[in-house]
C-alpha cells in the first residue's frame, strides 16, 4: 500500500469541499432568483394596491375614475334618487314616432338601487287616435343641458328580448344631425354605432355594427368622443369605431352646435323588422333598459 501523497490529500479536500459549496451555491442563486420574483410581485401587488386605492377614495368621493386625457365631469346622474331628477331630465309623456310600435309613458321610466330603468310593457295605450299594444320610456335633456364636444358615456345592461330597440343617442339642438352612440336589437348580440348627416331624408351616414361584445345583458360602459374633427366609439373603453371629417366631409358642419342626450327604449319598429326580429308573441315583458349613470366629461 502507498501512503497518500500530500497533493492527493488537498485534491480529495478540494474535491470534498466543492462538493459540499456547489449545492450551497446552486441553492444560493436559486434563492436569489425567488427573491428577486418576489421583490418583482411585491412591486406589481403594491401598484395594483394603488390603483385600487385610488378607485375606493374616487368611489368614496362619489366620482367615477376619469379616462385618461379627461379632466372635468360637466353632467352626472348616478341615478341614487328615488325618482327621476327633472331638473337635468325630461321624462316624456304619450309621445310616440312612426317608426316604433310602442307609446312612450312617463309611468314606464323610474329609479331603484341607484339606477335608472325604462321599462318596456305588453299595453294597450291610446294617445289621441293612436292605439298601441305597448308601452315604454323616454328621456332627454332638450332645453337643459347640451355640449357641443365632450365625452359621453353610459353604463347599461341592455334587455335582450326579442324586438326590444334600446338607444343612447345625441341630437344637434337646432339641425338635424344625429350621432347614435349605441342602439342594439334585442336578439341580435350586437350593438351599432352610427353619424347620421340628417334624420330628415336620405342624406349621408358612417355606421359600424359591433358585435364583439358578450353579453349585452350585463353591465357595459358606452361612450362616444366628439371633437373637432372626429367622433370616436367605445365599449368598455376598447375604441370600435372613429369617423373623421375627412370620411365624412359633412361632420363639423353638421355638429356645429351643442347637442342634448337622448336614451329611450323602443318596442318593434323599423330597425328591429329590419334584422327580422320584430316584437312578437314570444317576446317576454316586461323588458328593461337599466342604466347606472350617464355623464359628460371635457378635456
Ligand atoms: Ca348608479
Amino acid at each position: 500500500m502507498t501512503a497518500p501523497t500530500l497533493t492527493s490529500i488537498t485534491d480529495m479536500i478540494t474535491s470534498y469541499v466543492n462538493s459540499q459549496v456547489q449545492p450551497v451555491q446552486a441553492y444560493n442563486t436559486t434563492l436569489q432568483q425567488q427573491l428577486a420574483q418576489a421583490q418583482s410581485d411585491n412591486l406589481a401587488l403594491n401598484q395594483q394596491i394603488a390603483s385600487l386605492n385610488a378607485h375606493i377614495d374616487s368611489l368614496k368621493s362619489g366620482q367615477l375614475p376619469l379616462p385618461s386625457g379627461w379632466t372635468k365631469v360637466v353632467f352626472f346622474d348616478d341615478f341614487n334618487t328615488n325618482t327621476v331628477d327633472l331638473t337635468k331630465w325630461n321624462v316624456r309623456n304619450n309621445s310616440y314616432a312612426n317608426n316604433e310600435l310602442s307609446i312612450d309613458k312617463a309611468a314606464n321610466v323610474s329609479c331603484s338601487n341607484g339606477n335608472l330603468i325604462i321599462q318596456a310593457r305588453k299595453e294597450t295605450s291610446t294617445v289621441g287616435s293612436t292605439t298601441r299594444q305597448y308601452t315604454s320610456g323616454y328621456l332627454d335633456t332638450i332645453g337643459k343641458e347640451s355640449w357641443q364636444t365632450g365625452r359621453f358615456e353610459m353604463k347599461a345592461k341592455l334587455p335582450l328580448a326579442k324586438g326590444m330597440w334600446p338607444a343612447f343617442w345625441l341630437r344637434g339642438n337646432q339641425g338635424l344631425g344625429e350621432i347614435d352612440i349605441m342602439e342594439s336589437v334585442g336578439g341580435t348580440g350586437k350593438t351599432v354605432q352610427t353619424v347620421h348627416q340628417s334624420t330628415n331624408g336620405d342624406m349621408a351616414k358612417k355606421g359600424h355594427e359591433d358585435s364583439s361584445t358578450s353579453n349585452l345583458g350585463d353591465w357595459h360602459v358606452y361612450a362616444l368622443e366628439r371633437e373637432a374633427g372626429v367622433v370616436r366609439w367605445y365599449i368598455d373603453d376598447r375604441l370600435v369605431f372613429t369617423v373623421t371629417n375627412t370620411d365624412a366631409t359633412w361632420l363639423d358642419t353638421t355638429f356645429n352646435e351643442p347637442m342634448n342626450i337622448r336614451l329611450n327604449l323602443q318596442v318593434g319598429g323599423s330597425m328591429p323588422t329590419w334584422y327580422g326580429l320584430n316584437v312578437d308573441s314570444t317576446t317576454v315583458f316586461p323588458a328593461n333598459f337599466i342604466i347606472d349613470y350617464v355623464r359628460v366629461l371635457s378635456r
